[in-house]
């Protein structure tokens, strides 16, 4: 019998759609009945089952799924709060949601800096990441646990700051607290369970992980076609960032101009596009790159 992987992702929330639309650019076909907490992938022996994004530790830990797509916040709570962290390994760092653990306080208040946190009330939703913060930092601070909602609690008495996630920051100036220092970054991460995976899975795994470090090199990457004398090839290709050895292609009618094409690697700005300009090149395309292998 043909044993499933099974990948355990956000149900509903800020990794869902992030974390489906990776599964999907992988080549991962499925059809999510609404409302149903599973399903099959057409054609290849995964299975998906949509949980809270707090459950996704313990889940893959326990090796009920083989594969969980989690923030390095939840997962680094769990670990700590004596979470078996040995039985998970990240195989991947995603790029998506992004945020950061920040110390914040009210705006008109006295507590500004890290030094002025011992002996004060910090509400926070990660209570062992901050505890371990804190001891690093020599700072001996009171610790209130709070499930959500934490930026109110200034407002309520129950704390004098918060440690939060933030990613906008919206929220927490909606809320009359200015944030001065982070406790950590989080990103999602593609974590693997220790538990038995046989050799079969692991075949599997290796295609899903080829197909996952294709679509993240995409992402980066971008395709770059331009036009331009022969006579500055060698000063276009080093303004180039990131490229390969570039492919120069003679121009139908033109005896002085080529087409340059290459791919890149990194993120091309405008700038980047001002510069060649000033090189003389001309008719500049930068395309997207949806799928890489090799
Ligand atoms: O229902 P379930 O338990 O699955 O979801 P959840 O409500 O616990 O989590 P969810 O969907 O809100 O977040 C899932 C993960 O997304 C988190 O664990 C983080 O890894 C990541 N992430 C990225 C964030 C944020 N950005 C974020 N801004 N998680 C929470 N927030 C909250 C934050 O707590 C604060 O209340 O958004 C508010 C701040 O946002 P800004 O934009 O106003 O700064
Ligand atoms: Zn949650």
């Amino acid at each position: 019998m043909t044993e499933i992987l099974r990948i355990a992702v956000q149900k509903k929330g800020r990794l869902a759609d992030d974390s489906l639309r990776l599964l999907k650019q992988a080549g991962l076909a499925f059809f999510r009945n609404p409302g149903a907490l599973s399903c099959r992938v057409q054609g290849l022996p995964i299975e998906l089952l949509f949980v809270r994004d707090d459950d996704i530790p313990s889940l893959v830990t326990k090796g009920v799924c083989d594969l969980g797509i989690a923030g390095e916040n939840v997962l680094s709570e769990y670990a700590l709060q004596g979470g078996d962290a040995a039985e998970l390994l990240t195989v991947r760092k995603l790029g998506f949601s992004r945020c950061t653990l920040r110390i914040a306080s009210p705006k008109d208040g006295n507590i500004a800096q890290l030094s002025d946190l011992d002996g004060v009330k910090i509400a926070t939703s990660y209570p062992e990441i901050l505890r371990k913060f804190l001891e690093n930092k020599n700072i001996k601070a009171d610790i209130v646990s709070l499930a959500g909602a934490v930026e109110i609690a200034p407002a309520l008495g129950l704390a004098d700051v918060i440690c939060d996630l933030v990613s906008s920051g919206a929220t927490l100036a909606a809320n009359g607290l200015v944030d001065f220092a982070t406790v950590m970054k989080s990103q999602a991460l593609l974590v693997q369970s220790t538990v038995s995976w046989s050799e079969e899975k692991q075949v599997l795994l290796a295609r899903l992980l080829r197909r996952v470090d294709g679509v993240l090199a995409s992402q980066s990457t971008k395709y770059i076609m331009l036009n331009a004398p022969k006579t500055a090839i060698e000063e276009i290709t080093a303004i180039l960032p990131g490229a390969d050895a570039p492919t120069i292609l003679p121009l139908a009618g033109s005896s002085d101009k080529i087409a340059i094409h290459a791919v890149c690697r990194e993120t091309i700005f405008w700038d980047t596009l001002e510069q060649l300009e000033a090189c003389g090149a001309q008719s500049i395309l930068v395309l997207p790159i949806e799928k890489m292998m090799g």
